[in-house]
């Protein structure tokens, strides 16, 4: 199974790297900024909690998001790998995804790390909430708030990761396939 952590900053290019990714190797997509927007859609309980952490760029409680992937990894068992997308956040998510995949004889293959610079990452976040209707898009503040928390909580994810050899830097500035050249050329060699 190929099972990779596509990993970076708000607005570095994971749910849109993701989508070729899923076309070229045929992975399932676990992204848990979609499964908690489609929770927000059906207004569901869950959704309920979770719109006004989202809303805020704040993190939702890690029990929340790995009982999701949790579901996930349940339901697709015959799956030929899968790309998690803004997952895990903190580094008690990435401890919870090991043993998940552990207890399905699974491991992570290779973490991938977009790497672009803060004024890139505003620029096309603020570009996207013209139109997406992402509330956490559409405010200067709240951006910054969401790269804060990337570098206060999430960041260490990466760490975590290098500890392990499984971690590999790729430049995300460049056109979209520019960047999935790179990216392919990571998997293609792992
Ligand atoms: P996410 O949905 O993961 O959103 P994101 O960080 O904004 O990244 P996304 O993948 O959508 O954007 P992309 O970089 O592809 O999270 C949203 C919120 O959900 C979080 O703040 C949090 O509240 C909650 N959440 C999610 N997961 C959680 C977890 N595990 N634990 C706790 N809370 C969680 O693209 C951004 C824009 O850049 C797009 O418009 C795209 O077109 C553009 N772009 C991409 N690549 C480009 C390129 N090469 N050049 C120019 N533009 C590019």
């Amino acid at each position: 199974m190929l099972n990779i952590v596509l990993f970076g900053p708000p607005g570095a290019g994971k749910g849109t790297q993701s989508q070729s990714i899923v076309e070229t190797y045929g992975l399932i997509h676990l992204s848990t900024g979609d499964l908690l927007r489609s929770e927000i859609k059906a207004e569901s309980e869950l959704g309920l909690k979770a719109k006004s952490l989202m809303d805020a760029g704040k993190l939702v409680p890690d029990e929340v998001v790995i009982g999701m992937i949790s579901n996930k990894l349940e339901t697709n068992q015959d799956a030929k790998g899968f790309i998690f997308d803004g997952f895990p956040r903190t580094k008690e998510q990435a401890i919870a995804l090991d043993k998940l995949l552990e207890n399905h004889g699974e491991t992570i293959t290779k973490m991938l790390s977009l790497e672009v610079a803060d004024e890139e990452l505003i620029k096309r976040l603020l570009e996207r909430g013209k139109d997406s209707g992402r509330p956490d898009d559409q405010n200067k503040e709240v951006i910054q708030g969401r790269l804060d928390v990337y570098n206060e909580q999430t960041a260490i994810v990466k760490e975590y990761y290098s500890t392990q050899g499984k971690t590999e830097e790729l430049n995300g500035i460049g056109t979209i396939p520019e960047v999935f050249d790179r990216i392919k050329k990571a998997l293609d060699n792992s």
